[in-house]
């Protein structure tokens, strides 16, 4: 009985700063309204290929899954700037030996049929495989080699 009472005294003081933070934040709001337009805006920016972006297709027609191209040439710590392009179902872009100079995996996700934009700069040289993480069993993996 005790506890059920902190509990709801403990909710309700939340809900009134979730109510006094939305208040707030309502009022910021009202004003620039055409702000709100400009959201999507800044997200199709976002979407769009940086310069000399390399566009690659994930092709999954008529049972056929390929990275086009399926080989890349790239040079240790010079920024990479890919576009993926889905062609119709989820695809991965994938190279978990490839090490970055953000020390992470190279691991993109292209939802079907949509864009991704991949950027990345390799940090060692050698070959890496590249598999598409739902596809490789289908021969959907290429190799990147960095110079
Ligand atoms: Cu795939």
């Amino acid at each position: 009985m005790f506890k059920k009472t902190i509990a709801v005294t403990v909710l309700t003081a939340f809900m009134l700063l979730l109510v006094a933070a939305c208040g707030g934040g309502a009022k910021e709001e009202a004003t620039p309204k055409p702000a709100a337009t400009k959201a999507p805006a800044t997200t199709a920016e976002t979407m769009m290929p940086a310069a000399g972006a390399v566009e690659v297709l994930l092709a999954d027609k008529n049972n056929v899954y390929i990275f086009k191209p399926d080989t890349f040439t790239f040079k240790v710590g010079q920024k990479v700037s890919l576009v993926l392009k889905s062609e119709g179902q989820f695809h991965t872009f994938t190279a978990n030996d490839l090490t970055t100079t953000e020390g992470k995996k190279v691991d993109a996700q292209v939802l079907a049929g949509a864009t991704a934009n991949l950027e990345f700069t390799p940090s060692k040289a050698g070959t890496y495989k590249l598999t598409c993480l739902p596809h490789e069993a289908l021969g959907m993996v290429g190799t990147i080699k960095v110079e």
